[in-house]
């Protein structure tokens, strides 16, 4: 029997309703067999004797060794390491002269969804701070039915033919003979593969940026990367992409952190999405679109269809039409996360495709790698793949089937059920494919429409900031230094150079190559072999694009210097002072930061009131990369604060890393020991950019000053020159 428990009210939906009757607690009641029978020892087989051999009349033991030998599924081919919950979109702008799709007309109905976050290329346990693209996949279930936004956060892709892609994840996964390296692009196979293909240039440039080693999921924007069609009522198409732009702007850590966070926490993202959820600090985005007409299918310098490009937001810019929320962590990570099923070709009347063949592949893929990761075609019936629409077909059957379908008849047309299921009009909400036009010639080739692989990487490049483009050349250097292949390192200087020769030179001069005069002529893949090889050679550079905004993290318009959430780690000694503590605490709390203590053991440590204080962390058991920013307040046990490498190494850190430190009077002899008296003790008048030393002067500002800091995510001006 189940206790029907009520699920939490605010943060529910009509889907998350609608997995209750799958949901099983145990509270209160007999351990069972998966038959019910009421078990009456759950620590000992049966025996022959006490000191005798097992029973295989066993039936409990049994069936528990054997449901345990069946727990694993295979993990996803890619994305197999992920996180996700549940949360809906809610519409604020309606849009009906673009798209009949329900959900995207009705401003009454808030549509549940689920989203999963992913890495692309590490196994399932590997680390979340890999240098990888993320999936950004949601499923929206409409009330016509399941729509998959199953993208990126990247808005590019590697390669323009799904044709390509077992060769590109074949590149990018550990080596086959050896299976290293684990969830990393740093090595031959990757390099070598992109070495020869130019079209993955716009995509490498966001890959080597810190767009890869994201601060957080709910930091990160999101793309549906290919162009989509929307169909209005009129059965007018207009060309859509889809964008996701994140309330807490978009943010990244640093190579550096993001190896420590590998190690310190390999969870640093899940831990951090399943936190924020359980604290009601809910993820939230915007959801908008860029539109273009049909008609405005050919006025751009590239090829709609072509997934390697982005329409610059300058061109078209993102029309907002409402916001996407999550609010609610899955109750059981198998069931939901790991069993959630995204296919590209999960659409509602008023969304349809492109022939972007990146897309078109995919729309293939999709079932067909689910019929292998969960087990059978019914994997539609899992619980979190279940639409909430109205669900009827003559489908049957199969492994695990668990509709009980009523009647003798599974076929169309019959009379003997009145010819039901019916199809249903257009009218009555019957999907019509798009009645696109098409004349052609079957050809096994690639459009000369999508030759220009350097153009847009240039713009990309072009739109960075100094940090930003340094960390792309420090990031190429890391990656190709651990490629062993000289041949190969000097291929991708040749490809860089083709985007920008300060680039080129750069990374370079990190591998102690020289950029080749000419470069090697990467082998052609667009090329059929019924095609002129000349008209598909890469394109020339042509760099008449505007840098743009958009594309850089730093200078991003959509980033707000909001601290909600954002973590800081209080350096506290025993005797430590309570009340800077609190009044730091206080005001970043007020503001929905968090306040850690982080002490020198675990359990309580005493303030210099006498308050005993819980410590969080302890200097050990933690680091600076974890948090966004450290405050390290005056203590009477200061001296073994001095003395600890582990609060040494804490501040150097945080330091290093470009975050807000604020240090209490009294602090002076440890901070001497960091990097901050070193750069001190070379002009005492100098103050350094995001250290904010409190003193009797500044006492009244201190907090605000510390918060307009964090409120900055990094302070830049304090990163030396990376790049030799
Ligand atoms: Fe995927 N991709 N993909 N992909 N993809 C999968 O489907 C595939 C591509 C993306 O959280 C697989 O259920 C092909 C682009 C995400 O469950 C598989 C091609 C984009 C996820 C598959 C692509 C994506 C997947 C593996 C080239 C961004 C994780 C497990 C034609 C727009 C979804 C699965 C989740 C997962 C195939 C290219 C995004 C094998 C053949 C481009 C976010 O079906």
């Amino acid at each position: 029997m189940k206790n029907n428990k009520p699920t939490p009210g605010s943060n529910s939906n009509a889907k998350v309703e609608e997995l209750e009757r799958n949901r099983e607690y145990s509270e209160g009641q007999f351990i069972t067999t998966d038959h019910g029978t009421r078990i009456n020892n759950d620590h000992n087989s049966l025996k022959a004797g006490e000191r005798g051999p097992s029973l295989l009349e066993d039936f409990i033991m049994r069936e528990k060794i054997t449901h345990f030998d069946h727990e694993r599924i295979p993990e996803r081919i890619v994305h197999a390491r992920g996180s996700g919950a549940h949360g809906y979109f809610e519409l604020t702008n309606p849009i009906p002269e673009f798209t009949k799709a329900g959900f995207l007309n009705d401003t009454s109905v808030k549509t549940p969804v689920f989203l999963r976050f992913s890495t692309v290329a590490g196994f399932r346990g590997s680390t979340d701070l890999a240098r990888d693209v993320r999936g950004f996949a949601i499923k929206f279930y409409t009330q016509e039915g399941i729509f998959d936004m199953v993208g990126n956060n990247i808005p590019v892709f590697f390669i323009q033919d799904a044709m390509k892609f077992p060769d590109l994840i074949h590149a990018v996964k550990p080596e086959p003979h050896n299976e290293i390296p684990q969830a990393a692009s740093a090595h031959d196979t990757f390099w070598d593969f992109i070495s020869l293909m130019p079209e993955s240039m716009h995509m490498i440039m966001w890959a080597m940026s810190d767009r890869a080693i994201p601060r957080s999921y709910r930091m990160m924007e999101g793309f549906g990367i290919h162009t989509f069609r929307f169909v209005n009522a009129e059965g007018k198409s207009t060309f859509v992409k889809f964008h996701f732009k994140p309330k807490l702007g978009t943010h990244a850590v640093v190579w550096d952190e993001a190896l420590k966070i590998s190690g310190n926490d390999p969870d640093f993202h899940r831990r951090d999405l399943w936190e924020a959820i359980e604290s009601g600090s809910f993820p939230e985005w915007d959801f908008g679109v860029q539109l273009v007409a049909e008609e405005d299918e050919h006025k751009f310098d590239f090829d709609l269809l072509d997934p390697t490009k982005i329409i610059p937001e300058e061109l078209v810019p993102v029309t907002i039409l409402g916001k996407l929320v999550l609010n609610r962590n899955p109750d059981n990570f198998f069931a939901e996360t790991e069993q959630v099923a995204f296919h590209p070709g999960h659409v509602v009347p008023g969304i349809d495709f492109s022939n972007d063949p990146l897309l078109q592949g995919r729309l293939f893929s999709y079932t067909d790698t689910q019929l292998s990761r969960l087990g059978s075609p019914n994997f539609h019936e899992i619980p979190i793949n279940r639409t909430i629409a109205p669900m009827h077909n003559n489908q049957r059957d199969g492994h695990m089937r668990q509709e009980i379908n009523v009647g003798r008849v599974a076929y169309s047309p019959n009379s003997l059920a009145n010819g039901d299921p019916k199809q249903a009009t257009e009218a009555e909400g019957g999907f019509v494919s798009y009645h696109e036009r098409i004349e052609a010639h079957k050809v096994r080739t690639r459009s000369e429409s999508f030759s220009d692989h350097f153009s847009q990487a240039a713009l990309f490049f072009k739109s960075q900031t100094e940090v930003e483009q340094n960390h792309i050349i420090s990031a190429l250097r890391f990656e190709l230094s651990k490629v062993e292949t000289e041949a190969i390192r000097v291929r991708m200087l040749g490809l860089l150079n083709q985007v920008n020769t300060d680039l080129a030179e750069k990374v370079a001069a990190g591998l102690g190559l020289d950029v080749p005069a000419s470069p090697e002529r990467p082998m052609n893949h667009g090329v059929g072999a019924d095609a002129d090889p000349e008209k598909h050679e890469p394109k020339p550079l042509n760099d008449n694009y505007e840098p743009s905004v958009a594309l850089s993290m730093v200078v991003n318009p959509t980033n707000s210097n909001t601290i909600e959430s954002r973590k800081v780690a209080f350096l506290c000694g025993e005797g430590f002072n309570e009340a800077s503590v609190n009044a730091l605490k206080e005001a970043l709390e007020a503001k929905g930061a968090k306040a850690k203590i982080v002490g020198p053991h675990a359990g309580a440590i005493t303030g210099d009131a006498g308050t005993a204080t819980k410590t969080d962390f302890t200097f050990f058991s933690s680091s600076s990369v974890l948090f966004d920013a450290i405050y390290i307040p005056d203590a009477k046990g200061m001296k073994a604060l001095e003395a600890n490498d582990n609060v040494i190494q804490y501040i150097n850190d945080a330091y290093r890393h470009c975050k807000v430190i604020g240090a209490d009077i009294g602090t002076d002899t440890l901070l001497s020991k960091t990097t901050i008296g070193n750069k001190l003790a070379d002009n005492k008048d100098t103050t350094l950019p995001g250290v904010i030393l409190q003193t009797d002067e500044n006492a009244g500002s201190f907090v605000t000053d510390f918060i307009a800091q964090l409120g900055r995510h990094r302070i830049w001006e304090r990163e030396e020159a990376i790049v030799m």
